[in-house]
């Protein structure tokens, strides 16, 4: 009987002491869950040599198998190519992307050997679903062992502009070894267009009747699927929450003052630093607004053995110092900056006790902050959602104060805009934006993903 076989960068295997996965990772578990299943990837481990054979632990009906990495593949294939070439690409930061071909050779071989170490875990008709830019080469390795399996990939990230992939060196490389899956999902339409848009451009492909993606002599669906969350599950996880010790402490902290929250990884991509310079122009054009809010940012550090998030960390934490000592008074500050993580539970109490929600990445493949933070909301008197147009999630959430998130001053006039919006407006887009919460969850998204999937035509 077919099995799914999902394949990540890092596999995330549940131990007593881990805590409560995200809403992806336990969907992907309940999905492989059901049928029984193996999830794949990096174990996070670094040794001195690769792993010979996976380590395999069964828990339930899910199967984790992982093998551990050396130095030089995690420097060349994790730090290097992965976070420092492809991310900032992918994120339209061309002044931050590095080339070193070192790198890029110690990508293929990484995936060359992933692809080795998975193949004899497969069986002729398991499904295969590889998540992320980490792997996009994983296909065509697993091609060239002469697997005929059915392969998904699914990119996490924005899928850029034509111009933008073509800066990439070898690009073709890259391009070349997305056309090896049979499907390939991505998070926007505008993502699924600038896919074709190279395509055309660029490999001299076309799209066929069928909907299908012909080049490099392949056939690959590229396909649109919004991600989404557990939408009613973070909605009950709230109205627990904001009665939890910690949401409590928040509110009686603040005063009676309006919360505006902002959770993001510390990444460049997420656009905080301009968050602050917007509160120093809220606080610049409406004086009358100091003392009246608090603005609560939670960032837990990330990637930070990769140089630019190390400069990022002391940027963030100047520019928070700066806003602070600018306009704090002996009972007041307008920024809290939380550089360590909260838990979950106490997230979804932390946004329902929100008026507003500043989600303003420069660019985002989707950003599931923006959907929890509205997911999240008292139905009788819900907040605002501020959103920057370049994250996936605008596509979706149309009725969010939809801001440039290059431009503080505008970030700055729907903050005001929010703390002045009434209970009719803010119910009117909060419903609106709730209803495409419900009609597409990560269920669906794991539904739909797996059913393109299966669609699909296998190999000889
Ligand atoms: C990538 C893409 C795409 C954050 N801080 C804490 C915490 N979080 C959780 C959030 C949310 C998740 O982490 C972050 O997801 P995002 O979507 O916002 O961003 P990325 O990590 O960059 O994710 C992105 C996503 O993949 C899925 O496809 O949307 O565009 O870049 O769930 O709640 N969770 C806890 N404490 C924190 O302090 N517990």
């Amino acid at each position: 009987m077919s099995k799914l076989i999902t394949v990540s960068n890092r596999v995330g295997v549940p131990s007593p002491g881990s805590g409560r996965a995200g809403g992806l990772e336990s969907a992907l578990r309940e999905a492989l869950e059901a049928d029984g299943g193996i999830w794949f990837g990096w174990s996070g481990e670094v040794g001195e040599t690769r792993s010979e054979t996976p380590k395999i632990q069964k828990k339930g009906n899910v199967t984790f198998a992982t093998v551990d990495l050396c130095r030089a593949d995690y420097e060349d294939y994790y730090l290097g190519y992965a976070n420092s070439t492809l991310w900032p690409l992918l994120h339209y930061q061309l002044g931050l992307v590095e080339f070193h071909r070192k790198q890029f050779q110690g990508y293929i071989a990484v995936n060359e050997y992933l692809a080795r170490m998975l193949l004899p875990l497969i069986e002729p008709d398991d499904l295969i679903w590889v998540h992320d830019y980490h792997l996009i080469p994983l296909a065509e390795e697993l091609r060239k062992l002469g697997v005929k399996n059915r392969i998904g990939f699914f990119l996490h990230t924005p899928f850029p502009a034509t111009d933008i992939m073509v800066a990439l060196p070898h690009h073709e490389v890259i391009m070349r070894a997305l056309c090896a899956y049979d499907l390939v999902g991505l998070q926007t339409e505008n993502g699924v267009r600038a896919f074709l848009d190279y395509i055309a451009r660029e490999a001299n492909g076309r799209l066929e009747f069928d909907g299908s993606v012909s080049a490099y002599d392949r056939l690959t669906r590229v396909v649109c699927f919004p991600i989404g969350i557990d939408t009613e599950g973070f909605a009950k996880n709230a109205v627990r929450a904001v009665r939890s010790a910690e949401a409590t402490r928040l509110r009686e902290s603040i005063d009676g003052r309006q919360l505006i929250i902002g959770v993001d990884r510390m990444d460049y991509s997420k656009g905080v630093r301009t968050r602050f310079e917007a509160i120093d122009d809220l606080l610049t054009e409406w004086p009358e607004e100091a003392a009246k809010f608090t603005y609560l940012q939670i960032t837990p550090p990330s990637r930070s053995d990769v140089l630019p998030y190390q400069a990022l960390r002391r940027e963030v934490e100047h520019a928070a110092g700066h806003v602070n000592g600018k306009y704090s008074d002996i009972d007041w500050a307008p920024i809290r900056f939380v550089a360590r993580a909260v838990s979950r539970p106490a997230l979804a109490g932390i946004y329902r006790s929100s008026r507003i929600g500043l989600v303003t990445p420069w660019r985002d493949g989707m950003n599931l902050v923006a959907k929890e933070y509205v997911a999240s909301q008292n139905p009788e008197n819900p907040g605002v959602l501020v959103l920057s147009r370049f994250a996936g999630a605008a596509a979706e959430l149309k009725t969010a104060l939809l801001v440039n998130p290059l431009d503080p001053s505008e970030i700055a006039a729907a903050i005001h805009q929010a703390l002045k919006m009434g209970l009719p407006e803010r119910r009117e887009r909060w419903e609106l934006m709730m209803e495409v919460l419900r009609n597409n969850t990560i269920d669906d998204w794991l539904a739909n993903f797996l059913k393109a999937l299966k669609a699909t035509r296998p190999l000889g």
